[in-house]
């Protein structure tokens, strides 16, 4: 077999959320794409989801591109268009070679290759970089995928799976494709469409929230680059890309105070400029309180923290190891620096009622964060949550579990009642935020505007933030009212088409 030219390919999934505040890079494929090049591969760098493809595009460019390999990636709710899109790549030529990576590929290996095996030649299990370049190197001189690391396939009625492969070790070494990227596209729609990069300063997390997918597929581990590599790419990337803002896709990119306060430090020293936006954990706040005012002067302008739930019966349930009230007190330090704070509430669990989503609404009221989202539980099958979550499952449609759709149904509410919970629950959380807007300083002032306008008309929230507005629009301030006005005059003056492709916040 001779195998040169590998594309890699997002999946054309939206879920009409993340996607309005921006068009978000796949940084693990440019991670991919470093590493094939590396080992003298050709490679397509191919965003289908961000560029809103549909299939006669994707056909398009496959068939341009003519690739050996056609490599897609697979997050539970995306794993059945990226099924779909091996299944195309066959059609268009059934000598390609298909592979599968990411967190649904690695835990529901199984269950892809039993009904898929005609089109998925390959599930990548773990990191990309390595694996995928030691199974095409081993295609090519003939060897057997059996002996490769990291692997799961199909042979003769039964799938083979190949031992773990060990992490990497050395992150500074990874070469990065960002040449590959179609850089104009990708935009942060709630800053001025400032450019924006996918940056990943560490990978793993070492806590076992049993909701989530990540500490399972880092086998709660850790590792970072160092300080100066870090922020050497941070300057390439503005100086090569005019990379403004750059969201960090780390899980807990603070975990090692002593290195984050060397990038913290690096950036201020250097005159970085570039902006970041992060997710991090409540007790590295609480930890960094006396440093808050560096996060901020280095750059940090957004920090995401999950606070997922508002008791303790709960958090202990997610094995969360927090305490209720650490999570108003971070929220509090980085309000304080006047950093925009966000987080989100888990709903949807089966022993929610309309009345316990109307306490945790107004929990989220007193919390107050600048942005809060009231997220659908969404029982990955591989969570150690979903035993207890299986019985109230509703449906085994992937698509749906994106953490807005209600795929978990309550003991006591209908999915439709929930879903509607839910979106009330937002309202109500933005029409108190934009009431209170006098409270923010000015710079959060302009961009919680700019928020609203991603709300109002961009976002799977449009509908009940624009009933919300007509219902308490006279006690909303002035510059809000403007705001509203000057959409109304964009959409009767033909606006409306050009935000179809837009997607909300995350
Ligand atoms: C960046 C990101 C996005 C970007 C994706 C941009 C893009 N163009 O693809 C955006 C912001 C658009 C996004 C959207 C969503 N996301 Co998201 N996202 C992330 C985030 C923060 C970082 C992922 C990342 O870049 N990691 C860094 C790279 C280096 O690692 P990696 O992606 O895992 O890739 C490595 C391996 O997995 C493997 N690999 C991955 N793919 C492949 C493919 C092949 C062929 C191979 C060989 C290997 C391989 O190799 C890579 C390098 O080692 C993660 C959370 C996290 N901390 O990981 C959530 C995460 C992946 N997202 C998630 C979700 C649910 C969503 C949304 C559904 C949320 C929503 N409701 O809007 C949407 C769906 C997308 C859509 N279009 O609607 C979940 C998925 C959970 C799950 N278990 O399925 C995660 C884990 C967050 C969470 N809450 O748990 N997301
Ligand atoms: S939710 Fe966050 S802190 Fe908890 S295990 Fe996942 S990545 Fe780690």
């Amino acid at each position: 077999m001779s195998i040169k030219r590998v594309a890699l390919i997002t999946p054309p999934y939206h879920s009409g959320v993340v996607e309005s505040a921006g068009t978000w890079l796949n940084v693990g494929f440019v991670y991919i794409a470093g590493a094939l090049r590396a080992a003298g591969y050709e490679v397509d760098y191919y965003d289908a989801m961000s560029l809103w493809h549909k299939w006669p595009e994707i056909e398009e460019r496959i068939r341009a591109f003519h690739p050996d390999v056609v490599a897609t990636t697979s997050f539970t709710a995306s794993v059945a268009h990226a099924l779909e899109l091996t299944a195309l790549a066959k059609k268009i030529n059934p000598e390609v070679v298909t592979v599968h990576g990411n967190v649904h590929a690695t835990f529901c290996f199984e269950e892809m290759l039993q009904a898929e095996h005609d089109t998925v030649d390959y599930i990548v299990r773990g990191e990309g970089e390595v694996t995928l370049v030691s199974l095409l190197d081993c295609l090519n001189a003939g060897g057997d995928p059996a002996l490769v690391p990291g692997l799961a396939f199909y042979r003769e009625g039964t799938v083979v799976v190949t031992p773990k492969a060990p992490y990497i070790k050395d992150l500074d070494a990874l070469p990065l494709a960002w040449d590959l990227v179609d850089w104009p596209i990708y935009t942060y729609r709630a800053k001025n469409n400032a450019r924006l990069a996918i940056v990943s300063s560490s990978r793993g997390c070492m806590e076992k929230c049993s909701f989530c997918s990540q500490q399972l597929f880092w086998s709660q581990s850790w590792r970072a680059r160092s300080p100066e590599n870090f922020v050497a790419e941070l300057e390439l990337l503005r100086d090569s890309y005019g990379v403004e803002v750059a969201m960090l896709s780390d899980e807990i990119p603070t975990f090692d105070r002593e290195r984050w306060v060397r990038i913290l430090d690096l950036m201020i020293e250097r005159q970085v400029g570039v902006k970041l936006l992060l997710e991090t954990r409540v007790d590295d706040i609480l930890r960094d309180e006396d440093i808050m005012d560096r996060y901020r002067e280095a750059g940090v302008e957004h920090i995401y923290v999950g606070v997922e739930a508002c008791d303790q019966a709960t958090l202990d349930l997610f094995n969360k190891n927090t305490k209720v009230g650490q999570s108003k007190a971070a929220i509090d330090i980085i309000n304080n620096a006047d950093i925009v704070s966000e987080t989100s509430f888990v709903l949807g669990m089966p022993d929610d009622t309309p009345e316990s989503i109307a306490a945790t609404i107004e929990l989220a009221k007193h919390y107050n964060p600048d942005m809060g989202f009231f997220l659908a539980i969404a029982p990955w099958p591989y969570a150690e949550l979903y035993p207890k979550l299986e019985p109230y499952v509703a449906t085994k449609d992937y698509r749906k579990y994106n953490l807005v759709e209600p795929v978990v149904k309550p003991k006591h509410m209908t999915l439709a009642e929930l879903e509607r919970e839910l979106g009330q629950a937002a309202q109500q959380f933005f029409m108190h935020k934009f009431q209170n807007l006098h409270q923010l300083t000015p710079w959060k002032q302009e961009f919680m505007l700019s928020v609203l306008d991603l709300l109002i008309n961009h976002s799977y929230l449009a509908g009940q933030m624009k009933s919300a507005m007509r219902q308490g629009g006279k006690e909303m301030p002035p510059e809000v009212l403007a705001l509203m006005k000057s959409v109304e005059a964009l959409r009767g003056g033909g606006g409306a088409e050009q935000l179809h492709a837009l997607a909300p916040i995350p």
